[in-house]
C-alpha cells in the first residue's frame, strides 16, 4: 500500500501507532516497527533518562524508523525536544500543542517532524513550519482530544494543506483505513486497538477494560479544565464526570484528583483512582494478539475493501 507516507518514512504499511503517554514504549514501538508500521515511544512527562533508555532500547530492537511523540505540554518539553536531536531519532509527532518554536531546530538536524493537529489552521501553520506531514485528529481519540470528528476534520485538512495527511481517531479495523484513505488521508494512526497488543506493557486490568468495553463505555472528563480526556467508563471516571456536570468537584480539585492517574492505570491498573484513556473504538477491539498479526490483519481488510 504505497502511499507519500511510505516512502517518506520507508516504510511497509502507512500506520503509525499512538504515543499514547505512559504507555507507548519501545517494546511496542518496535513490535509495530518491525511489522512495518512505524512505532512510537512517548515523550510525554517522561524523564530525559528515561526516555534516552527506551530510544536505546528500540534501536536494539528493531532496524526500522520509529519516532517519539512529544507531549507539548510536558514540563520538560525543551529537553525532550533536544534529547531526540542528540540520539538522531528519525520522526517525532507532537500533540497537546503547537510546536512552533521547535520545528526550525527540528527541520535543521533533519528530522521528520508531524504533529498532531485539531484544526485547519494549525495544519496550514505546521506545512508553513516545514512539517513533513500532519496527523488529523478527531474527536474520537483516546485521551486529550480536540472537538472536530475524524469524518469532519481529515478532509478538511486534505483540502487545506498539500503535505500528506494521516488520519486518527476511531480507527481500529480494515474498515477505518480504507474510510481514511476515501477521506484522502495517506495514512492512519491508531492508539486503542494496540492497548490490546500482546507487546503493550499496560497493566492486565487496563487491557482487559479495553477489550470488555463496548461501544458506550467511553466518557470525555475534564472539559471544564481545558483539557478533555477520553477515557474508558469506570467508576472513578463516572464519578469524575457527574462532579464536573454538578458542580461538586471544582476545576482546581478536578486537575487534584487526576494527578497521577494516568501511572496508576498504567502501572498498578487502579480502578479507584486510575484513568484510563482509551478510544470511542475501544467497544470493536476484542482480542490481545501479536501487534504484527493487528497489522497484517487490518491492512489485508483494508486492501480488500480498496480493491487493491
Ligand atoms: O496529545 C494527545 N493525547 C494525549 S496527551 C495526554 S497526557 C495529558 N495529560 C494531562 C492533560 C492533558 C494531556 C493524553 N492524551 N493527542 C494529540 C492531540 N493534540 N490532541 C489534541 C491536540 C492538540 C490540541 C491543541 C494539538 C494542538 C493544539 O494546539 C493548540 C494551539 O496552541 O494551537
Amino acid at each position: 500500500m504505497t502511499t507519500r507516507i511510505t516512502e517518506l518514512l520507508g516504510i511497509k504499511y502507512p500506520v503509525f501507532q499512538g504515543g499514547m503517554a505512559w504507555i507507548a514504549e519501545s517494546t511496542l514501538a518496535a513490535a509495530v516497527s518491525n511489522a512495518g508500521g512505524v512505532g512510537l515511544i512517548a515523550g510525554g512527562s517522561a524523564p530525559i533518562d528515561y526516555l534516552r533508555d527506551q530510544i536505546r532500547r528500540c534501536k536494539e530492537l528493531t532496524d526500522k524508523p520509529f519516532g517519539v511523540n512529544i507531549m507539548l505540554m510536558s514540563p520538560n518539553a525543551e529537553d525532550l525536544a533536544q534529547l531526540v536531536i542528540d540520539e538522531k531519532v528519525p520522526v517525532i509527532t507532537t500533540g497537546a500543542g503547537n510546536p512552533g518554536k521547535f520545528m526550525e531546530g527540528w527541520n535543521n538536524a533533519g528530522v521528520k517532524v508531524i504533529p498532531v493537529v485539531p484544526s485547519v489552521a494549525l495544519a496550514k501553520r505546521m506545512e508553513r513550519s516545514g512539517a513533513a506531514a500532519v496527523i488529523a485528529e478527531g474527536t474520537e481519540s483516546g485521551g486529550h482530544i480536540g472537538e472536530n470528528t475524524t469524518m469532519c476534520l481529515v478532509p478538511q485538512v486534505v483540502d487545506a494543506v498539500e503535505i500528506p495527511v494521516i488520519a486518527a481517531g476511531g480507527i481500529a479495523d480494515g474498515r477505518g483505513i480504507a474510510a481514511s484513505f476515501m477521506l484522502g488521508a495517506e495514512g492512519v494512526q491508531i492508539g486503542t486497538r494496540f492497548l490490546a497488543a500482546e507487546e503493550c506493557q499496560i497493566h492486565p486490568t487496563y487491557k482487559q477494560l479495553v477489550v470488555d468495553a463496548k461501544d458506550t463505555d467511553s466518557i470525555v472528563t475534564g472539559r471544564y479544565t481545558g483539557h478533555p480526556c477520553r477515557n474508558v467508563k469506570t467508576k472513578f471516571s463516572k464519578r469524575l464526570a457527574s462532579g464536573e456536570a454538578n458542580g461538586s468537584i471544582t476545576p482546581d480539585e478536578f486537575e487534584q484528583i487526576t494527578l497521577g492517574s494516568l501511572r496508576k492505570a498504567v502501572q498498578d491498573g487502579n480502578l479507584e483512582e486510575g484513568s484510563f484513556l482509551c478510544g470511542a473504538i475501544a467497544g470493536m477491539v476484542k482480542k490481545i494478539q501479536p501487534a504484527g498479526e493487528m497489522i497484517e490483519e487490518m491492512f489485508a481488510e483494508a486492501e480488500k475493501l480498496l480493491g487493491r
